[in-house]
């Protein structure tokens, strides 16, 4: 039997039918053989951080694993171009973001994946929903549970989605 790690994933987009688009991507993780779903947040509706673009909605899912960091990562980039994720502006709207936020305890420092993802800890659309499924887990560089991190924020910005 192989071994299972526990990850958190932040979900993201402000372009097209966002709302079918990210429960769209949780059923395409939910299938996956090598993943588990675990907890999904409730969807939050938020300020859009960068330039001007429309508000995002963003949400949280934890999973448990046998894949490596970089085919889970591999994995969640063939989700977001399924749903027409064309990477252009680093800060620019899109349909679908999926960001591995933690995978076990460990700090991965590759040029291409960091984790803990590295502003995660200064962003409210992200510990918001995080808190709410996972507020014990520790984000190992700082040391800080979510929930300690996301008090210290100011997150009047996430606004619960009203359905
Ligand atoms: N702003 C919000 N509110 N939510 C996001 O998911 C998000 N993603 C991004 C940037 C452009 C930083 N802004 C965001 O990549």
């Amino acid at each position: 039997m192989s071994e299972l790690s526990l990850c958190a994933i932040g979900l993201g987009s402000n372009l097209g039918d966002s709302r079918s688009i990210l429960i769209g991507a949780i059923d395409r993780l939910q299938k996956h053989p090598q993943i588990e779903l675990l907890a999904i947040s409730s969807w939050y509706l938020t300020d859009p951080i960068g330039p001007p673009q429309p508000d995002y909605i963003n949400g949280c899912a934890t999973i448990e694993t046998s894949l490596a960091p970089l085919d889970l990562l591999n994995i969640l980039q063939a989700i977001e171009s399924e749903f027409g994720r064309v990477r252009q502006e680093i800060w620019g709207a899109r349909t679908l973001d999926l960001d591995l936020l933690l995978y076990d305890n460990l700090i991965i420092d590759l040029p291409t994946l960091q984790i803990p993802h590295p502003r995660m800890i200064e962003r409210a659309f992200v510990l918001v929903p995080l808190a709410e499924i996972a507020p014990d887990s520790i984000e190992p560089k700082s040391g800080h549970s979510i929930a300690t991190l996301c008090h210290k924020l100011e997150y009047s910005g996430v606004k619960l989605l009203q359905e």
